[in-house]
């Protein structure tokens, strides 16, 4: 208790100091929110390490990034995740978008929305559209089964195109 009272005020104060910050002098670098969504149906999930990364109209590009909450089942059948990817500053407009899955439990993933650092949003265009998407550890192929097609990944989904707004509506 003591300790505590003593120590406490000596380094809250510094930073009740230095906030507010001058836009852009923030040490955080800025970044987008990434919600990622997997298919709602059987096998859909993965519990395999997923990544992501962004890349700008001008060619800037995201580090890849891990999506990964701690204490927390990701990328399960139905849900909507959310993680945040840090950009370079100065990153600008989205252009595309890539996923990369390791390991052998295959994922669905349904779709894919972006808010930038200002709230704007974006929805990744997830070519071709009259199938599912699996990320897989087995060769890329298109497989069509009665009123389905799916597009197998080899590891990596396409860099798919981003847009602004909404796909539909
Ligand atoms: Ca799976
Ligand atoms: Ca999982």
């Amino acid at each position: 208790m003591f300790r505590r009272s003593l120590v406490v005020p000596t380094l809250v104060l510094p930073l009740l100091l230095a906030a507010p910050q001058p836009v852009g002098a923030a040490t955080r670098s800025p970044a987008f929110a990434v919600s990622v969504a997997t298919c709602n149906q059987g096998y859909a999930g993965t519990d395999d390490s997923v990544q992501g990364r962004i890349t700008s109209t001008t060619g800037a590009q995201s580090s890849w990034q891990e999506f990964d909450k701690p204490y927390y089942n990701d990328f399960e059948a139905g849900d909507s995740d959310t993680y945040g990817l840090p950009v370079p500053a100065g990153f600008g407009e989205p252009a595309s978008f890539q996923l990369w899955k390791g390991g052998s439990d295959d994922w669905c993933v349904k779709s894919v929305i972006l808010r930038s650092p200002s709230g704007k949003k974006y929805v990744v265009n997830m070519q071709p559209t009259n199938g599912t998407h699996w990320i897989t550890e087995d060769a890329e192929r298109v497989e069509r089964g009665n009123g389905y097609t799916r597009y197998w990944h080899h590891e990596y989904s396409p860099d798919w195109q981003v847009i602004e707004g909404e796909l539909y509506g």
